[in-house]
């Protein structure tokens, strides 16, 4: 007897520095060298030799095979799924109390239970379910719940424990109120996306800390915040989490627009008619991160001041361009693209991450903008539908960018001329990403001119932008779309809001160098600006 245990404590060592599969070799081992029922029985995680034996306790009862998978912060069971115990002749809330009391120790919660509360009890098809809330001296614990499943028959099928044993925290009390707490931190949330907050009181873990803490949940009409502020000292703990759930959806836009998808020059508006444009211009595409409400609400993008909106309940958004739809599936699209790509290419995690919104056909002119008090776009239906175009949709984007990097940017006439320009370069840049190096002939004029500065000023901003956008997209030549996105998309940080022409070349070459571009890029991109007519000093 004693050689065998001596022999199990030394396979139980060896398993637990294995892991996790060896120790289910392990459990299966000794169930059966106990002669109990459990060949079927698995386990997971780790957990120490004292919790296996309390657990082949458990086992030891079961009315059939278990599994179970160990929490590895605890050493606790996190599932147990199986014919864990029989019924009980007492209601269910009563039975899942005397159950975990029974294996209290194995569990390492108290046995009064007096810290579980009954969160929730429900019926299903399977049964019934009974969840507990953890509280801690009266204070929930984030995230900490036991749930105990009932069969119809009143055997319990499975535990689902994410109860945190051995708190101890000096007082809950917070130092900090509610409002205090969220006034040190608002300022972190992204830009524009700020607005009221809900505040609870709990106990948060993480890393094998426990706090105080105030739990945030701030709405906006895109992401929906998650921030945890320690309650004593005001410090955030971890980063603001969106915590929406986002759907994906269909649609139908153009590559571009009608001329890059067809190669086509000649092709004509003919008053918003679909037959002016053949089928092949349009691609089928999935829409990212819907709010899943049947309209084109989501992380980054929004159409929600359109008149009369598109609604789909299955977020299928295919329209021609005889449908007003069709341009706010393009603004959609393209805008969540931009976002995307900005913030997963490039990597920035801060450069307009809220929701852009935007309306198709409120106004008549042909011409859209971008508002730096809305922080809207407009996008004018004269001539072709301007949201039909991805490059105009993607140069509004442009100042909507710079206006989240540097409020109010475009102050002055050069600043606003290198924001006309950027929004060209990066219409022309994200386009090319679909165009397959297809320019329509307004892009090729504007981007590949010969314009000298400053000779070739003439004091109107989109004229004058195309000094800074044929510089741009020779540096994008240069070193490469990403590179070039990135540098110049990081420059904008290092500028006031009425940066000229000059402050704008050295921000370029500066950002370089703070990038760790290449001696060769940063020359490049140095000897481009130059040679446009700016003096780049550094
Ligand atoms: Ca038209
Ligand atoms: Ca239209
Ligand atoms: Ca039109
Ligand atoms: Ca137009
Ligand atoms: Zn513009």
């Amino acid at each position: 007897m004693s050689n065998r245990s001596g022999t199990m404590r030394r396979i139980i060592i060896r398993a637990i520095v294995i892991g996790a599969a060896s120790l289910a070799f392990h459990a299966q081992f000794q169930d059966r060298a106990l002669g109990r029922a459990g060949d079927q029985l698995r386990a997971e995680g780790q957990t120490s030799p004292e919790q296996i034996e309390r657990w082949q306790a458990l086992a030891a009862r079961s009315a059939g095979p278990l599994s179970v998978a160990w929490n590895k912060r605890t050493g606790t069971p996190e599932s147990i799924l199986g014919e864990i115990y029989r019924p009980m002749a007492v209601d269910a809330e009563s039975a899942a109390r005397r159950f975990l009391a029974e294996h209290a120790v194995l569990f390492k919660m108290k046995s009064e239970m007096d810290d579980l509360a009954l969160e929730r009890s429900f019926e299903s098809v399977l049964g019934r379910h009974v969840v507990f809330q953890q509280n801690y001296r009266g204070v929930p614990v984030y995230g900490a719940q036991t749930a105990v499943h009932f069969n119809q028959a009143g055997t319990i099928v499975a535990v689902n424990n994410s109860y945190l044993p051995g708190i101890e925290l000096e007082s809950v009390e917070p130092r900090l109120s509610e409002s205090d707490a969220f006034d040190g931190v608002r300022h972190l949330l992204p830009r524009n996306s700020r607005a009221e907050a809900e505040g609870d009181l709990v106990v948060y873990d993480v890393d094998g800390t426990s706090r105080l803490a105030w739990r945030f949940t701030v709405a906006t009409a895109g992401p929906t915040w998650e921030m945890f502020v320690d309650a004593q000292s005001g410090d955030l703990v971890g980063q603001p989490r969106d915590i929406n759930r986002y759907v994906s959806g269909t649609g139908q836009v153009f590559r571009v627009n009608a001329v890059v998808a067809t190669h086509d020059n000649t092709l004509r508006d003919n008053n918003d008619a679909a037959s002016a444009v053949p089928s092949s211009a349009y691609m089928i595409v999935t829409l990212l991160g819907l709010n899943n409400n049947g309209f084109l609400d989501g992380q980054y993008a929004s159409s929600s001041k359109t008149k009369r909106r598109a609604s789909s309940a299955s977020n299928t958004f295919v329209f021609d361009r005889g449908d007003d739809g069709f341009s706010e599936t393009m603004g959609y699209y393209y805008i969540d693209y931009a976002e995307r790509y900005i913030q997963t290419s490039l990597g920035f995690a801060n450069v307009n991450n809220r929701q852009q919104v935007f309306a198709v056909n409120r106004l008549k002119q042909d011409n859209s903008f971008y508002s730096s008090s809305s922080k809207q776009i407009t996008f004018g239906l004269g001539g072709v539908d301007d949201a039909e175009d991805a490059e105009v949709i993607l140069h509004e984007y442009g100042h909507s960018i710079q206006d989240n990097q540097v409020p109010g940017f475009g102050s002055s006439h050069e600043a606003g001329s290198m924001g006309e320009g950027f929004g060209d370069y990066w219409g022309a840049s994200i386009g090319a990403q679909f165009s397959g190096g297809f320019q329509d002939t307004c892009l090729a004029e504007c981007l590949d001119g010969t314009k000298h500065y400053p000779e070739d000023i003439d004091g109107e901003v989109h004229d004058d932008g195309e000094i800074w956008s044929a510089a741009l997209w020779q540096i994008r030549g240069s070193i490469g779309p990403v590179a070039a996105d990135k540098v110049i998309v990081a420059a904008h940080f290092l500028l006031s809001r009425t940066a000229s022409f000059n402050q704008g070349a050295n921000a370029l070459v500066t950002a370089a160098m703070s990038l760790g571009y290449t001696s060769a890029q940063v020359s490049s991109i140095r000897t481009i600006l130059q040679n446009r007519g700016f003096t780049v000093t550094v």
